[in-house]
C-alpha cells in the first residue's frame, strides 16, 4: 500500500455537495482507503476567473494501485459525477487531480508526478497543509512553508457544517 494525496474541485451543481461525495467515493476505490481529507475550502477561481467559486479539499489515500490506474479510476469518477470536458480551466462538476504518489516521479503525457504546478496553488495548498501540515514532500517541500509563502487570499475554509 502507497500513500497519495488527491485534490478535489467543484464549482458546478451544489460544489459542496459534490466533493463530499466524491469524498466518499475515493473511500470506496478497489483497494484504497481514504485516510484523512481536509475540511472543505470555498475558493476564488484561478486562470479563468469568469466562474463560480470553487470548492476544493484534499484527500490522502493509502491505495494498492499503481499510479496509472489510479488516475484511470480518478478520471471515471469525473465521468461518474457528470464531468464535462469544453475547454481547459472551465466550470466542472469534478475535478480530481492525482498530486503525489509516494516514491513516483514521472514525467509523462498523461501524468506528471509530483503535480508540476501544485506548489503554486494555495486552493491546493492551503487544504493540504490542512493534513500534511510538518511534512516534506520530496520533489514538492515543507507542506506549510509553501501554503504560508502563497497566503489565503481568496481561500475560505468552511466548518464542517457547511
Ligand atoms: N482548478 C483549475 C483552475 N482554477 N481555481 C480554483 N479556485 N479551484 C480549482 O480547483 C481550480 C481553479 C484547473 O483544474
Ligand atoms: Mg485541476
Ligand atoms: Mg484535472
Amino acid at each position: 500500500m502507497t500513500l497519495a494525496y488527491v485534490a478535489l474541485g467543484s464549482n458546478l451543481e451544489q460544489p459542496d455537495r459534490q466533493v463530499r461525495a466524491a469524498l466518499a467515493a475515493l473511500g470506496r476505490l478497489a483497494g484504497t482507503a481514504l485516510l484523512r481529507h481536509s475540511s472543505l475550502y470555498r475558493t476564488a477561481p484561478v486562470g479563468y476567473a469568469d466562474q463560480p467559486d470553487f470548492i476544493n479539499a484534499v484527500a490522502l489515500l493509502d491505495t494498492a494501485l499503481p499510479p496509472d490506474a489510479l488516475l484511470d479510476e480518478l478520471l471515471a469518477l469525473e465521468q461518474r459525477f457528470g464531468r464535462e470536458r469544453s475547454f481547459r480551466n472551465a466550470p466542472r462538476v469534478l475535478d480530481l487531480d492525482l498530486l503525489y504518489y509516494e516514491g513516483i516521479f514521472l514525467e509523462g503525457p498523461r501524468l506528471t508526478l509530483p503535480h508540476p504546478r501544485m506548489h503554486q496553488r494555495a486552493f491546493v495548498m492551503a487544504p493540504l497543509a490542512e493534513i500534511a501540515a510538518g511534512t516534506t514532500l520530496p520533489g514538492v517541500g515543507d507542506v506549510s512553508a509553501l501554503a504560508a509563502a502563497l497566503g489565503a487570499d481568496g481561500i475560505e475554509r468552511l466548518d464542517a457544517a457547511d
